[in-house]
């Protein structure tokens, strides 16, 4: 008989396994939300899962799960709220890339949704993305969650989405085509269009379980905003250093379509000191939390280390 190999529970081969298990949890869960690919309207349907299964980093839901991890949450619940917030980010990406916004035929690695299935598919995988997600983090409620805090989490979600999060991020973006922004211009576009929902998978994940300490939501708020621009920062990095073969995107595309960047703003020297700070003042937050914020710990090495 073989036993199996104990995964300890720090180090790289610990964090592989919790992570790779996230993805699976995740994506069972998000396969079971989805409208089944041939129920009508089977084209609609059949699209939003091709938008939505079988890629992506998922870093928004591993958020989830590891801020879950600090107030000891259910799993189901952070089943529900890792899909709403995926189900969020999935919407973005394919509206992000139609013709009308960023114009991009290639993401993660496939077509975009408007090239496989059309434009007028593509908006309604979007809007419908949108809904679903409400109606998953609705179901937080039957898996013990209270209703002030599902309330609570609702609003979270809400405003990090809307125009005063990811959309005003977004529709700032499309207005500073060809324009040179002040490097504190360029921090409050990304904090809405990149950081809002970075943030809020955080704290999702820690409203599903025991109420947080003013000491623990002070730790959380300083990580979260960390996070959340080191993402961007890395992101623009790579958008000058990477290729589209490891990126499963179009590299380059910034610089083609005359976007301000932290790599044009700050030049790549300076980028990449930002996200080394950045990546410090996670430390900080994570040392401060304690063993339960491990693989939050973890989760701000990708994001600052990641080659894609
Ligand atoms: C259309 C309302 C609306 C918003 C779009 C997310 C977004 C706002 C635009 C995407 C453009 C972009 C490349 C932004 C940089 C940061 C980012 C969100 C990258 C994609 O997220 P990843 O790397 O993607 O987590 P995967 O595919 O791994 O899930």
């Amino acid at each position: 008989m073989t036993l199996p190999v104990p995964v300890p529970e720090s180090g790289a081969a610990a964090f592989a396994d919790w992570s790779a298990r996230g993805c699976v949890a995740v994506e069972q869960a998000l396969s079971a939300l989805l409208p089944p690919a041939d129920r009508a309207p089977a084209r609609l349907h059949e699209a939003m899962r091709y938008a939505v299964l079988g890629g992506g980093k998922r870093v928004r839901p591993l958020l989830v799960y590891a801020a879950g991890e600090l107030t000891g949450a259910p799993a189901g619940a952070l089943d529900a709220a890792a899909c709403a917030l995926e189900c969020i980010h999935a919407y973005s990406l394919v509206h992000d890339d139609l013709p009308c916004m960023d114009d991009d035929v290639l993401r993660r690695g496939k077509p975009t949704v408007h090239v496989a299935y059309g434009e007028a598919t593509a908006m309604l995988v979007g809007d419908a993305l949108q809904a679903l997600a409400f109606e998953s983090l609705a179901g937080t409620l039957g898996w013990g969650v209270p209703a002030p805090a599902v309330v609570e989490m609702t609003l979270t979600l809400a405003r990090a989405s809307g125009s005063i999060g990811m959309a005003g991020g977004q529709a700032i973006d499309l207005e500073s085509v060809g324009a040179r922004l002040s490097r504190e211009a360029l921090e409050d576009m990304h904090r809405r269009k990149t950081g809002a929902l970075l943030g809020a998978a955080v704290r999702l994940g820690a409203a599903c379980g025991r109420a947080p300490d003013a000491g623990t939501l002070h730790w959380l708020a300083q990580y979260e905003r960390a996070i959340g621009l080191a993402f961007q920062v890395v992101d623009d990095i790579l958008d000058v250093t990477g290729d589209a073969a490891s990126l499963g995107k179009t590299a380059g595309k910034d610089a083609e379509q005359g976007k301000p960047t932290y790599v044009s703003v700050l030049g790549l020297d300076a980028s990449r000191q930002l996200a080394d700070t950045l990546l410090a003042q996670a430390r900080e937050s994570v040392a401060a939390l304690g063993s339960p914020a491990r693989r939050l710990g973890e989760i701000a090495e990708l994001i600052v280390l990641r080659q894609s």
